[in-house]
């Protein structure tokens, strides 16, 4: 398998899982963002995505890092057994993937949400995307309450996606700092030895 990422995204996440889950049959590669090689491999020209070995390509980040979890059972990085667990865990994943990483998108790519092209419009969009990123925050806050992890008390790959993501709020008026669990589980992640070697290896 081979992890298409680009530095200081959500692909990010699936390597960090990758690592965490202990995997030694995948290798990674670094694309441009918006470079034809990456239309290519992923027609909507984005990352995470992983070729198999019979060329199938696979998109998603939810989806990617629900099948490291599955992949590699024994390192326990998915939901618990229970249906409500399960549930808990789904919910989970999709407020990050359909809610927490859309509310970036107008700051990326303020000119996909206008049609306007003044510096003016821009900016609005940008203003505006604060404020649904700000409610983002507070959720994902509210959701580690008082312990050190996404789901649970317990270490999964929604970690890996809240962490990378959550990186982005230090481009915004009111970084990850300003949220007090969500800051203590950002400096927890920051320790963890798998998440610095993966963000060193991918700044490479
Ligand atoms: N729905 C996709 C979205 C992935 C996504 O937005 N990736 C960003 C990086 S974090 C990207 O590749 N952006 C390039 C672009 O929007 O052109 C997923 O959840 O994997």
């Amino acid at each position: 398998m081979k992890l298409f990422y680009a530095p200081g995204t959500c692909a990010l996440a699936c390597w960090i899982a990758f690592e965490w889950a202990g995997a030694d049959d995948y290798t990674v590669e670094k694309v441009v963002l918006g470079s034809k090689e990456l239309y290519e491999v992923n027609p909507l020209g984005m990352v995470p995505a992983i070729k198999f070995e019979n060329d199938e390509i696979l998109t998603q980040a939810g989806a990617i890092l629900n099948f490291i979890a599955q992949k590699y059972p024994s390192h326990n990085l998915g939901a618990d057994e229970d249906i409500m667990d399960i549930f808990k865990f789904n919910e989970i994943m999709d407020f990050l993937s359909a809610d927490f990483h859309p509310a970036f998108w107008p700051m990326f790519s303020p000119n996909r949400f206008t049609t306007e092209d003044s510096k003016e419009a821009q900016d609005a969009v940008v203003e505006a995307a604060f404020k649904r990123i700000d409610i983002a925050m507070n959720h994902l806050d509210h959701l580690i309450g008082d312990t050190n992890h996404v789901y649970k008390d317990k270490r999964t790959v929604a970690d890996a996606y809240a962490y990378v993501m959550a990186l982005w709020s230090k481009m915004t008026p009111k970084s990850y700092t300003e949220y007090p669990n969500l800051a203590r589980f950002m400096e927890s992640m920051k320790e963890d030895s798998t998440v610095q070697q993966v963000i060193a290896a991918s700044k490479q």
